[in-house]
């Protein structure tokens, strides 16, 4: 039964040829590419805070959209017409997953028991239409940046009191994920960093959220949620630094802090681009140290230098996502979550299905051209070639470990000046092209 979008229709595969802006060209879930459907491939989800939350405010004025399920001034009234106008458009989109903050779909009140008791309160009406339609929970999170109690950070926010809430938060956001079937826990770090370091013991705030993650994973086995847990690098915005400000450095600390096997990393696009890399260099870094757990699928705009959250729409940027993501072996509990909203002009609900088939089209055109790519073995080929010194050889052996500086020294004083090997980057690009 239609509530909240009566005018549109179940979005359906229609193939290249269609002209109707509420059909895919591209999507067609059910297709089998490279042995699975393209459905399990991609597991898109639909992130509720921009979809359903999201106004068009910015910091020069308020929300322009008026939507249907916003219309009552009984907070936990809009909270309950959300969710069913939510389960209404992932049905008609298609989508078998979707992602949420705890405040997104419940309101605050004015005490902690009581704000948890509303959570559970429409976590009954969300678990009741997750049956309902058969859509599943992608990851589950927690707003702990918006109050003005986490000003100063959550888990490293200087005050104990402060950590104590955001555990409380955490932890009843994981019971409600756990409670949802969640297939993933994710940890943006809001406002885990800091506007200047001449206020801040950075050595003892980045000890806190160690601790802090910790015992997250601790109560995650205690109350047996099997989800996976990711962490989401972002550099900047909201605060001047962030702490998990890439892949590496993400890494890097978890390594450090003995949380490597507890986490994965969960790559938002326009993060990477924050962090002055490209989005296909933090999806390498993930598959190369095999740690890719989700991604948030959105980009940023190249004269802009902040998160615009833009729904993704670039061939080129989702054809090389999607190869990395194939040669990384794919989704297991992660998907392609749409963490991005439509533009403040755009203001009708018409633009939230366009903006979504746009991305899905997006998407799937991107693991059909991987796909072709890798069983060409187009650049793999090439780049083998390009290492194929190290598979005999002086090469063989320096990576079985039978060498040394001294034996190296003996064999380039031997055997002179080494051979120089074109880079070709030009004739990898052109090849890169031939399938975009
Ligand atoms: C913020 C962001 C978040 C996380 C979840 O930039 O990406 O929405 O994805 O907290
Ligand atoms: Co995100």
């Amino acid at each position: 039964m239609s509530e909240f979008f009566k005018s549109i229709p179940n979005i359906k595969f229609e193939g290249t040829d269609s002209k109707n802006p509420f059909a895919f060209k591209h999507y067609n879930p059910q297709e089998i590419v490279m042995g699975k459907t393209m459905a399990d491939h991609m597991r898109f989800g639909v992130a509720y805070w921009h979809t359903f939350k999201g106004g068009g405010a910015d910091p020069f004025g308020p929300g322009t959209m008026i939507r249907p399920w916003d219309d009552s001034s009984d907070e936990m009234e809009v909270a309950e017409m959300t969710m069913r106008a939510a389960f209404e458009f992932f049905t008609k989109l298609g989508v078998g997953f979707w992602c949420f903050h705890d405040r997104d779909i419940a309101p605050e009140a004015d005490n902690l028991a009581e704000t948890n008791k509303r959570l559970d309160k429409i976590v009954d009406l969300a678990e009741k239409l997750q049956k309902d339609t058969g859509v599943k929970l992608l990851w589950g999170t927690t707003n702990a940046f918006a109050h003005r109690r986490f000003m100063s950070g959550a888990s490293t926010n200087p005050s104990p009191e402060v950590f104590a809430y955001a555990a409380s938060q955490v932890k009843k956001a994981m019971e409600v994920t756990h409670r949802l079937g969640g297939q993933g826990y994710t940890f943006w770090g809001g406002r885990e960093g800091y506007e200047t370091l001449l206020n801040t013991d950075l050595k003892r705030e980045l000890e806190h959220l160690a601790a802090f993650l910790h015992m997250a994973v601790d109560y995650k086995k205690k109350i047996g949620f099997t989800g996976q847990f990711y962490i989401e690098p972002k550099p900047k915005e909201p605060t001047k630094h962030q702490y998990d400000f890439d892949a590496a450095g993400v890494y890097g600390f978890l390594i450090k802090n003995g949380l490597e096997k507890d986490f994965k990393l969960n790559i938002e696009a326009n993060h990477a681009t924050l962090a002055g890399h490209t989005f296909h260099h933090e999806l390498e870094f993930c598959t190369a140290n095999g740690i890719l757990g989700s991604v948030d699928a959105n980009r940023g705009d190249y004269l802009l230098g902040w998160d615009t959250d833009q729904f993704p729409t670039d061939i080129n940027d989702t054809t090389l996502a999607m190869y990395t993501i194939l040669r990384s072996g794919g989704f297991t509990t992660g998907g392609l979550n749409f963490d991005a909203k439509v533009r403040r002009q755009s203001t009708d609900i018409d633009d939230l299905f366009f903006a979504h088939i746009g991305a899905m089209d997006a998407f799937a055109r991107g693991l059909k051209n991987a796909a072709k790519m890798i069983q060409d073995g187009a650049l793999a080929d090439m780049v083998k070639q390009r290492y194929s010194g190290w598979d005999m050889g002086i090469g063989a052996e320096i990576e079985n470990g039978k060498m040394g500086f001294d034996e190296l020294e003996a064999y380039s004083i031997k055997n002179g000046e080494p051979n120089i090997k074109s880079g070709r980057q030009e004739l990898f690009e052109n090849v890169l092209n031939e399938y975009v």
